[in-house]
């Protein structure tokens, strides 16, 4: 609010100054026509391209600099680091080709800036010219492009080589629920015409389904790091996106139909906790946290890194906070959480 009121103020400011400015130029006896532009106002405007042009460098470069630790850590799945440094030779280009046409553009635009007497010159085309920067952003983006669809291909291979672990993803305004195959790593059918609260069937499971009887449903997605997950989404209601950044995937959930995405996490939670980057902002968060809780404002206590599956799909109005913890731990320790948990059968209240 206080800043709001501020900009107003600066806002007005700046427009009372301009009428004043107006009023003190009508009130001057006419010499010349100022509404045209002389060689000296067209050589400030030459240098406020130059002042521009800084500006623009000055911004990028302090925006890299001050906010690149927000950017995610190291990628914890098999394919996240490809999916990276795909992204990085793209940023690489985008600032090295807008580094120089930015610098040209305002640096000719200073050069032929409008001068007395100053002609300009007729010239219909040039072939060598028009080759020139036709052929280098098509062999450039051909490049990222194929190269693009080449990583794309290779991530978006679905497939059940490598015995993969099967989890369905069911979304829902406004949480996730996740679905193991259970013993026989084979998913029940499941049919949002077929859930039924009063049973605690809130998946929709088809109970004459034997392969769903084993199905165990959580709240909290493990993982056993190492193998290979293939992901089924589900969503109930509208269009969500399950989006687990840490491992570079996402994947929308579509009413009525069921996606997949795969992949194999690589980095277990716990060795998370001791990447650098994943300590230093553990350390910034919770120094925030700290003068909240200083401050006395709720959310304050101290944060441990955890992975996310969230909603990357704007679903409602409590969608910023569709989130699930996902755990990836050692074989073992999957099986040992695995053997705890129980199975549909168990859970569901008898047919009447
Ligand atoms: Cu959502």
């Amino acid at each position: 609010m206080t800043a709001l009121l501020t900009l107003t103020v600066l806002a007005l400011v700046a427009i009372a100054i301009w009428q004043m400015t107006k009023i003190f130029e009508l009130s001057q006896l006419k010499t010349e026509k100022t509404e045209i532009a002389n060689d000296t106002d067209n050589k400030n405007n030459g240098y406020l391209l130059f002042a521009f042009l800084i500006f623009i460098y000055g911004i990028t470069i302090f925006c890299f600099a001050k906010y690149t630790k927000v950017l995610l850590p190291e990628a914890s799945s098999a394919h996240g680091g490809e999916y990276d440094q795909l992204m990085w030779v793209s940023f690489a280009i985008i600032f090295f080709v807008q580094f120089i046409t930015q610098a040209l553009l305002h640096y000719f635009g200073y050069k032929y800036r409008g001068e007395e007497g100053k002609k300009a010159l007729f010239f219909a085309d040039n072939d060598r010219l028009e080759f020139i920067w036709t052929i280098i952003p098509v062999v450039v983006l051909a490049g990222l492009i194929l190269w693009g669809l080449y990583t794309w291909t290779n991530i978006m291979d679905v497939n059940d080589e490598d015995d993969p672990l099967i989890v369905e993803l069911y979304a829902q305004q406004f949480n996730w629920t996740a679905r193991y195959g259970g013993e026989d790593n084979v998913l029940g059918d499941a049919n949002v015409r077929l859930i039924d609260i009063d049973k605690a069937n809130i998946l929709g499971l088809d109970e004459a389904d034997p392969n769903g009887e084993d199905d165990v449903i959580v709240k909290e997605l493990h993982l056993p790091v190492g193998r290979k997950v293939n992901f089924k989404m589900r969503s109930q209601d509208v269009l969500h996106s399950a989006y687990m950044p840490h491992f570079r995937a996402q994947m929308n959930c579509v009413p009525g139909m069921i996606t997949q995405f795969s992949f194999t996490p690589t980095v277990t939670t716990e060795e998370m906790r001791l990447n650098p980057d994943v300590v230093e902002k553990v350390k910034r968060t919770n120094a925030i946290r700290a003068e909240w809780a200083a401050e006395g404002r709720p959310n304050s206590d101290p944060w441990e890194f955890d992975y996310v599956l969230l909603c990357n799909k704007i679903c409602g109005k409590s969608h910023y906070n569709m989130q699930m913890k996902i755990i990836v731990e050692t074989e073992e320790e999957f099986n040992k959480w695995m053997a705890e948990q129980t199975t549909f059968k168990q859970t569901v209240a008898p047919a009447e």
